[in-house]
């Protein structure tokens, strides 16, 4: 689901300054960067939505699926991620305007954290994201552990709801963050009890798809012989295919342009050979 009737609007205001961290170099967090009330709108609007039960945590994906496994952002096309809701784009925009990002993010996860659930060490995926990371905390607070691999320093930082963290330079390509799988933390007086956490992570892509074309109609003609045009432009078959000369004349400037599956993305074939943008293969 995407955007529906009914949601609550989502009330944003500018409440405090970013906070860069001494220990941590990129790292800065803006405390009460949602006001309570535009918590609770938000959150009902994430919970509006369809969750995937796929990992131990819940989750949402937003403009592009990221596979955990592969460590990719390259997109299924088969099971393409839902368009960012309006709620995403809002704070996306948001971010922009608060000169928080360059750019508008245009891959969204949400992550529920229960009791006991966490996140590993990890730093986001080099090749597929771009240069800065911003997360919403919603619900419990809870700590999100720092440690630089080089150094091995460590720092715990609170992520009070409604603040936002925005990871840059070392804090977002060296510095490792984590949430411990525990259902409680260490605070100034004893331990705190986690309650359900919600995050809402904005990141920009690396290698955004690019527009698919409508197929040229000396193609068109071509595949009505040799199956549709979405089964032959696959990555295996592509080679094969646009190996078999095509008459010189009958290549569009910039070169023959090839749907992807449904329509879902594209590549695009240089000139007469099978070259094409490589789709992004993630390598961290
Ligand atoms: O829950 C968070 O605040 C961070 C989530 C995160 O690290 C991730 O999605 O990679």
């Amino acid at each position: 689901m995407s955007e529906s009737a009914g949601q609550l609007p989502l009330d944003f205001h500018a409440v405090s300054q970013p906070q860069p961290s001494a220990a941590v170099q990129g790292l800065r967090c803006v405390a009460d960067w949602l006001t309570p009330d535009a918590c609770q709108a938000l959150l009902s609007n994430i919970d509006a939505e369809e969750w995937s039960a796929q990992l131990k945590r819940r989750v949402q994906h937003y403009g592009r699926r990221y596979d955990y496994g592969r460590r990719s952002a390259a997109g299924d096309q088969r099971a393409p991620a839902p368009p960012l809701p309006a709620w995403a784009r809002e704070a996306a925009a948001r971010l922009v305007r608060e000169g928080l990002m360059d750019q508008e993010a245009e891959q969204v996860i949400v992550n529920e954290y229960q009791p006991g659930q966490g996140i590993s060490a990890h730093v986001d995926c080099l090749p597929c994201f771009g240069p800065v990371i911003a997360a919403i905390s919603l619900g419990s607070t809870c700590l999100m552990d720092f440690t630089d691999p080089e150094g091995g320093a460590k720092l715990a930082v609170p992520l009070a709801p409604g603040s936002l963290l925005v990871m840059t330079g070392p804090a977002r390509h060296t510095w490792r963050h984590a949430i411990a799988a525990r259902k409680s933390d260490p605070g100034t007086t004893g331990r705190v009890p986690r309650g359900r956490r919600v995050s809402v992570t904005f990141r920009t892509l690396l290698h955004p798809r690019p527009v698919a074309r409508p197929i040229p109609a000396f193609l068109a003609h071509d595949e009505r012989h040799r199956g549709s045009a979405a089964r032959s432009c696959g990555p295996s078959t592509a080679r094969r295919r646009w190996r078999r000369p095509i008459p010189f004349s009958a290549i569009p400037p910039g070169g023959p342009r090839c749907p992807l599956r449904g329509g879902q993305a594209a590549h695009t074939v240089v000139g007469r050979s099978d070259k094409r943008p490589v789709v992004p293969s993630c390598l961290v």
